[in-house]
């Protein structure tokens, strides 16, 4: 047989618009897809809830692959463990208590997982605002990166969620979007993004579980966002906080939707 060149190009264009049509009203919409972001999803799709995660870059896994300064290895601590343990990436321990994985190995294993757990992931898309009904978020609108980084002036176009989980890391951009534009507070102390403190590896571990939660009507923040947005400090290349944080917001979300679903 020949190939054909525009059967290729008809099978890829179908293929697309199917995989993004279908995903105009997930559940739940993930913007970044970093560890936090990529956990989260999992532990969602896991649990019966439609997930699309939405990554600006080329590539899913946002800070992890380059471990800490490029060498590439990260740290767990206990706790944190587990979690690498599920998905199958092997550790080793270090000292008492701490223990390194191969931050590509780490990566690739969480992104797979996810993935085979039923999660979409589109790549090279930027949330650049928020759907808004009343005081509450309802959706993203979205662009292609392309787009944005060439600042041409192109249209979005936008989805509907249930529930928005901005996992944008140290940037912490769907809650500094709704400041910006809504004029209602978000649910921290100011009532504003706080803003992330310097590093203090262990009480930042510590808070981002705490800082993991809602912060706008209908969207929770997870990873760095969380600590960004409350107030905490940042916590270096030590990647516990980003899974368990990820687990975290997937578990309350799934809660939120079947409180909702028991409502009607
Ligand atoms: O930064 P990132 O890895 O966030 P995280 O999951 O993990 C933080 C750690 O990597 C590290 C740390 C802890 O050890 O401090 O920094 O909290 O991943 C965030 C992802 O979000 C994407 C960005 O490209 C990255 O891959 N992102 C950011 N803003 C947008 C976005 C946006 N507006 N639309 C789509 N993707």
């Amino acid at each position: 047989m020949e190939l054909n060149e525009v059967t290729i190009t008809k099978a890829i264009i179908e293929r697309f618009t199917r995989k993004l049509e279908e995903n105009l009203n997930p559940d739940v919409a993930v913007v970044g897809g970093g560890p936090s972001g990529l956990v989260a999803s999992y532990y969602l799709a896991k649990g019966g809830v439609k997930v699309a995660i939405f990554e600006r870059k080329l590539s899913v896994g946002g800070g992890m692959w380059g471990g800490g300064m490029m060498f590439n290895e990260v740290v767990v601590q206990e706790e944190g463990k587990r979690i690498l343990d599920e998905f199958g990436i092997r550790t080793r321990p270090y000292e008492s208590s701490y223990y390194t994985a191969d931050s590509v190995e780490a990566t690739a294993t969480i992104c797979s997982h996810a993935v085979k757990a039923g999660v979409t992931i589109f790549n090279l898309i930027s949330a650049e605002d928020v759907v808004v009904r009343k005081n509450r978020v309802t959706g993203l609108v979205l662009n292609w990166t392309a787009v944005e980084m060439a600042e041409l002036h192109v249209d979005p176009l936008a989805i509907r969620c249930r529930y928005v989980i901005d996992a944008t890391g140290h940037a912490t951009e769907v809650v500094t979007i709704i400041q910006r534009k809504m004029g209602a507070p978000l649910f921290t102390e100011t009532g504003k993004v706080v803003g992330e403190k310097s590093l203090w590896a262990d009480v930042a571990e510590r808070d981002t579980l705490d800082n993991t939660k809602e912060a706008f009507p209908g969207v929770f923040v997870a990873g760095m966002a969380a600590n960004a947005t409350f107030g905490s400090y940042r916590m270096g290349p030590i990647f516990g906080g980003m899974l368990l944080s990820g687990e975290r917001v997937a578990k309350l979300v799934i809660e939120m939707l079947g409180q909702e679903r028991a409502k009607g």
